[in-house]
């Protein structure tokens, strides 16, 4: 809660362009919150560093992170998007967290082991204590909820439990988020291994469709999706490559599942892959040419960055003071 007004905080890593995942497990539900909550949405590039990044790209891709959020709708007189680097609080209460968790803790992260097995020769503690740096990110701003997909739920939950361990020897300092999850797309599949979820950091390009992707380019890799030999359109758990085609295209369009095997019933695998294809363009294309026009108003995206920082440091900096005075930090002097 911020000023009697439930809170929100959600942010993106701008370590590649978003993916259709990034889209449809995210993205898309932050729209929904603008009225009822006191929203953050951040582009998290202190998190993006856990990764070693080339800085010229990771500030490009910082702004067009930026750029899409507003593109996908979010609209930034009611929403507040913004740099985390921006807001040295995010940092500085990082830091004190660090000193409520534990290792063990740590040691459970799903997304570290995986990382970590990903980027042999840059196994960093900032990749370790990413979930403690996350936990700042949404504590600072008494967020009630968090809307992610389903591979960021892991870290809610330690966030949970490092917000209760704090309130519990210091009194109410922090409200205790609980994960926000969309009801379709928590968890949008890779098109070449079903069984894994589709990744901005994928190594086969097929695998992913990002959002900026031209039509071509997305007709041409939903129809290399894997699939199976069966032929038959139906969602099943024996059929991951079909069931999440149809959750893309359910998502895309509006319709239901049952609306969707109908629909498709006596069609083959060619004809149903280009359908969904053609749906995501279309879903895609306002948002592409939002992205465009937003591209070439410099000033009215600077003005933004600067305002909503200045917003976003102004709640973080109330967190933050009354952490440090219950943790013991000398009081200063004006
Ligand atoms: N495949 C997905 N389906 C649904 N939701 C997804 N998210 C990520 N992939 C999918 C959600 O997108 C938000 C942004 O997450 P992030 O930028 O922190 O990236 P990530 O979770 O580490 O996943 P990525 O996009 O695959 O990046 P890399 O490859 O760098 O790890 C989160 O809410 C996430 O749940």
């Amino acid at each position: 809660m911020l000023d009697g007004k439930k809170s929100l905080f959600s942010g993106m890593q701008a370590t590649n362009t978003l993916t259709l995942g990034n889209y449809m497990g995210a993205l898309r539900n932050w729209v929904d919150f603008e009225d009822e909550y006191e929203t953050f949405y951040c582009v998290v590039d202190m998190h993006s560093i856990t990764v070693r990044q080339d800085p010229a790209e990771l500030r490009r891709r910082a702004r067009a992170l930026l750029t899409l959020y507003i593109a996908a709708g979010l609209n930034p007189e009611k929403n507040c998007i913004y740099y985390q680097s921006h807001v040295s609080a995010h940092a500085e209460l990082s830091w004190i967290l660090n000193c409520f968790t534990y290792m063990g803790e740590l040691n459970r992260m799903t997304q570290f082991k995986d990382k970590s097995a990903k980027h042999t020769d840059n196994i960093n503690s900032g990749l370790y204590t990413y979930p403690v740096l996350m936990a700042a990110d949404i504590l600072l701003f008494q967020s009630d909820i968090v809307p992610v997909g389903v591979d960021q739920k892991q870290h809610i939950e330690i966030t949970r439990d490092i917000a209760e361990r704090f309130n519990t020897i210091y009194g109410d300092v922090f409200t205790i988020p609980e994960p926000y999850l969309g009801k379709q797309g928590a968890k949008i599949m890779s098109l070449q291994e079903p069984e894994k979820k589709m990744s901005k950091s994928d190594e086969n390009a097929n695998a992913t469709i990002f959002l900026m992707d031209d039509p071509d380019t997305i007709i041409r890799k939903f129809k290399r999706a894997v699939t199976d030999s069966d032929n038959t359109i139906r969602s099943t758990e024996e059929k991951p490559g079909i069931k999440s085609l149809i959750e893309i295209y359910c998502i895309a369009t509006g319709k239901t599942i049952a609306e969707t095997e109908k629909e498709f019933s006596s069609a083959g695998y060619g004809d149903f892959k280009l359908a969904v294809g053609e749906s995501v363009v279309s879903m895609l294309k306002p948002i592409q040419d939002e992205f465009h026009r937003l591209e070439k108003e410099k000033d009215y995206i600077d003005g933004i960055i600067k305002g909503n920082a200045e917003k976003a440091n102004y709640y973080a900096t109330k967190t933050l003071r009354k952490v440090q005075k219950k943790v013991g930090f000398p009081e200063r002097i004006r």
